[in-house]
């Protein structure tokens, strides 16, 4: 008996110091079945003990089961460490790199930009620049623009409706007619702001902004709207521009109009953005109505006024050259740094 324990002593010992000795999982794999494998040496001792004597029979078996167990849980640690040892030279990090800045630099949105942009143009020419409520009454919104109840831009399919009588503002004429409700002509104001309408797609958002303008006074006249915008459009996309002006309609102008501008992209060639045509629709305007002007107890007979209103959005995608205006809306760092 004192032979066989003295062996399975000896086993162990080498076993374990062959464990440590074993360099990767492959030596160690040799090492297991040296020891624990079909003709392994703790596998011959353990044979053995059925031929013993009944008396140590028990004692032996459990000195070598525990043996086996001891040899067992090294190779399971030893494994367990050269795999781990793998995992983090697979993802290993170079902590010297140094980290990434944060992009230090704060911009004004392309919106607000484009917008600056064009009040200041409008500022330069002694206009006035005037803001006004967004949640805006049915009033000054539509029944002040003589916009008639059944006009199709009082659908709830258009208008965002607070209440039967309040509404998101649709248009900064809203804000031209307060003005006119507490000021006397002479007035020469743009309005600036966003605007809301019930639609969604690669041209419309349901907030989007406008600058609108208006200058009341005796003997305006359509030549000084003519005036005024086509020197805009040149100090806006260059004093090479060529504009044209075609008949239109509007419930709160008469005559009206909307102005082109020759193609920025193809400079009037004809492209994809123009639709071949060689222009591109870029404001409404007209001679304010004189339905207008009696709701703000101005006297038609005496004064005369030009209008216009333009969307920035749609200015800013001809600028840029932008072919859908959700990118003005989803905050995208590489988009908005461009500007
Ligand atoms: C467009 C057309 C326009 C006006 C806005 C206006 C304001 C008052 C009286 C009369 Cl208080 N008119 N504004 C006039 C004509 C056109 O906007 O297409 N905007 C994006």
């Amino acid at each position: 008996m004192e032979e066989i324990l003295k062996e399975l002593e000896r086993i162990e010992r080498e076993a374990l110091k062959d464990i440590e000795r074993a360099g990767d999982e492959r030596a160690l794999e040799e090492v297991k079945v040296r020891y624990l494998g079909r003709k392994g040496r703790v596998t011959a001792c353990l044979r053995q003990i059925g031929q013993l004597p009944k008396d140590i029979r028990a004692k032996v078996g459990k000195r070598a089961n525990e043996a086996k167990e001891r040899i067992q849980g090294e190779i399971f640690k030893k494994s367990k460490k050269f795999s781990e040892r793998a995992a983090i030279k697979k993802e290993r990090i170079d902590i010297t790199l140094p980290g990434r800045r944060p992009y230090p630099y704060g911009t004004l949105h392309p919106i607000t930009q484009c917008l600056k942009e064009i009040c200041d143009i409008f500022l330069r020419m002694g206009f006035g620049l005037v803001e006004g409520p967004d949640v805006e009454l049915d009033y000054y919104n539509f029944e002040a623009l003589n916009i008639p109840p059944d006009h199709p831009a009082r659908d709830m399919q258009d208008t965002f409706y607070v209440s039967e009588k309040v509404v998101l503002r649709t248009h900064t004429s809203s804000i031209q007619v307060r003005v006119m409700e507490r000021l006397r002509p002479p007035i020469k104001v743009i309005s600036a702001g966003a605007v809301y309408r019930c639609d969604a797609d690669i041209s419309h958002t349901p907030m989007f902004h406008q600058v609108e303008g208006l200058l009341v006074e005796r003997g305006i006249s359509f030549a000084h709207l003519k005036g005024i915008l086509t020197f805009f459009m040149q100090q806006m996309f260059g004093s090479d521009v060529k504009v044209r002006f075609r008949p239109s309609y509007f419930p709160f102008t008469e005559p009206s109009a909307e102005m082109d501008i020759m193609c920025v992209i193809c400079k009037g060639r004809g492209c994809r953005i123009c639709g071949h045509t060689g222009w591109l629709e870029i404001l409404g305007c007209g001679m304010v109505h004189p339905e207008v002007f009696k709701r703000v107890n101005y006297d038609p007979e005496v004064y005369t006024g030009l209008a216009f209103g333009m969307g920035v959005e749609r200015i800013a995608m001809l600028k840029y050259g932008i072919d859908d205006i959700r990118l003005f809306f989803e905050n995208h760092l590489r988009f908005l740094r461009q500007f």
